[in-house]
């Protein structure tokens, strides 16, 4: 589904609780690795250039960002978790971020798990997958940077990805990429069949 989004406002970062937003708009969150494409995918599907910022260098987004999406849903871009250089505090801070976030929201629809389609899982892709699951949620999973894989080597990679992250019947994986549409118009074919269902 084309979708056409009017207004996209950045409306804050948090690390705490007490910091988030006060709305009753559900919320679908993006988690994943640092660097593995959030912020861009955040971008492609809005339609914007450099709304989200992508950052050349990993580690940098170390807040949760609110996105504002037409006053009717909101786009939570998570801190991307195992940059190698993160020290161990600033690794468990992180966590505490997102444990934090992930446990508490009340209004959180939907998490969005992405992962380089050009390699294996983490351990840390892996317990994710397994959290959002043993939570209840639905796991979609997106397969990022497709472009950077010939069709029969995505093909090869999204069976190592059922594999490697124990991917069931119901479970949801889709390549993505800022390259071209058909990533985007499938995530809100996604949002509008499950999270937006009223419109
Ligand atoms: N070729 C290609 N590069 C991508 C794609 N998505 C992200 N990137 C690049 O990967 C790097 C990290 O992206 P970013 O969105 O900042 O990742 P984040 O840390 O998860 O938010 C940037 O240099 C992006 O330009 C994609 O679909 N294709
Ligand atoms: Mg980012």
């Amino acid at each position: 589904m084309k979708v056409n989004v009017h207004k996209a406002e950045f409306l804050l970062s948090a690390v705490k609780k007490e910091h988030y937003p006060v709305t009753s708009m559900p919320e679908v969150a993006f988690i994943g690795r640092s660097n593995v494409g959030k912020s861009s995918m955040i971008n492609k599907i809005l339609n914007r250039k450099n709304f989200a910022r992508v950052s050349q260098k990993p580690g940098k987004t170390v807040t949760i960002n609110f996105y504002n999406i037409d006053d009717k849903l909101m786009l939570v871009d998570l801190p991307g978790y195992g940059y190698a250089q993160a020290s161990h505090g600033e690794r468990k801070a992180m966590t505490g971020i997102i444990g934090d976030y992930l446990s508490e929201r009340r209004q959180l629809m939907q998490v969005i798990l992405l992962v380089d389609c050009r390699h294996k899982p983490t351990q840390d892709d892996k317990d994710m997958a397994r959290a959002i699951k043993s939570s209840g949620g639905q796991l979609v999973v997106f397969a990022t940077k497709s472009d950077k894989l010939g069709k029969m080597a995505l093909e090869k990679n999204l069976e190592m990805l059922i594999e490697e992250l124990d991917l069931e019947d119901g479970d949801i994986l889709i390549p993505f990429s800022t390259q071209n549409t058909e990533g985007a118009e499938t995530f809100w074919d996604y949002i509008y069949d499950f999270i937006l269902e009223d419109e």
